[in-house]
């Protein structure tokens, strides 16, 4: 059904529906992305500027451990050294953030997008890059290297910009295509400037790295504040570091299938920073 003749959000937006139109589920599907303009209002977002910001300005740092942490650099890497700021499962921290508007909206395109089973939200991620930070990157990588396995892997993790989001400040980027690949990249700790040589694991530093090669040729999704990015588990991604003067604002929230979810749980795995795994058992 292609009724979205405006594509403006407000057009596609009924209560806590947007409305996708189904060349826009083949291209997700056969590409591994997808951009979707306007999803929120600037009212709705209000609150949620409210939320990310007191969780990134470190409110909750006292209950959080490792789910406070900056992803490109080794955990223990003190706080005013930050330059990406993460703060994982926030509404696990604060009940008060969970059934949001954004989740509402989030719930009901993956559920237009997934089909085979029901989706439901998996984890949520603050991502904040400081502005003037070069090294505020993202290392390249597929989710699902990070991740446990589990039967079925179908995932789609939304990224909602808090502030407009352009290759200047470190937008998204994403390699077309690469969701089709039938192997996952070998991943691997990422080596830190200083720590040639030093091992590191899963327990030292969370951030994974893959090798690309010359046929990668990653795009760049910038987008406005209160547009949404989708990618899937397999679509290799990641960002580079912020150059300009002003912060970058992302809020992730992934949905994956019900039962991958119970799988996940009866591991051990809710994508919490501190939960203890042993991964090489998990990862299969
Ligand atoms: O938004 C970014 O910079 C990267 C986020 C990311 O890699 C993810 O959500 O999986």
């Amino acid at each position: 059904m292609e009724t979205t003749k405006n594509t403006s959000g407000k057009h596609r937006r009924d209560g806590d529906t947007y409305e996708i139109t189904s060349s826009e589920i083949e291209h997700y599907n056969d590409l591994g992305y997808l951009v979707l303009k306007e999803v929120l209002t600037d009212y709705e977002l209000k609150d949620l500027d409210y939320w990310f910001d007191h969780f990134i300005s470190g409110k909750e740092i006292h209950q959080m451990n490792k789910d406070f942490c900056d992803m490109s650099q080794p955990y223990g890497t003190p706080v005013e050294e930050f330059q990406l700021v993460n703060a994982m499962c926030p509404s696990m921290y604060r009940p008060e953030l969970a059934n949001n508007i954004y989740f509402r909206v989030a719930q009901s395109i993956a559920s237009q997008i997934y089909k085979a089973g029901k989706a439901e939200m998996d984890y949520e991620q603050f991502l904040a890059k400081k502005p003037s930070k070069a090294g505020a990157e993202f290392a390249m990588h597929q989710d699902l290297g990070y991740w446990p396995k589990t039967k079925n892997t179908w995932t789609a993790t939304f990224s909602l910009a808090l502030s407009d989001s352009n290759i200047i400040n470190g937008c998204l980027q994403v390699i077309p295509g690469t969701n089709k690949e039938k192997e996952l990249r070998v991943h691997l700790p990422k080596p830190y400037n200083g720590n040639e040589g030093e091992t590191m694991n899963r327990d030292t530093s969370h951030t994974l790295v893959i090798e690309t090669n010359k046929k990668d040729q990653p795009i760049f999704l910038p987008v406005k504040r209160g547009d949404v990015t989708i990618h899937d588990e397999r679509i290799i991604h990641g960002s580079a570091g912020n150059s300009s003067s002003e912060w970058r604002k992302t809020y992730v929230m992934a949905f994956r299938d019900s039962e991958t979810i119970k799988q996940e749980r009866a591991m051990g795995y809710t994508h919490s920073h501190n939960d203890k795994l042993d991964w090489k058992e998990v990862l299969g």
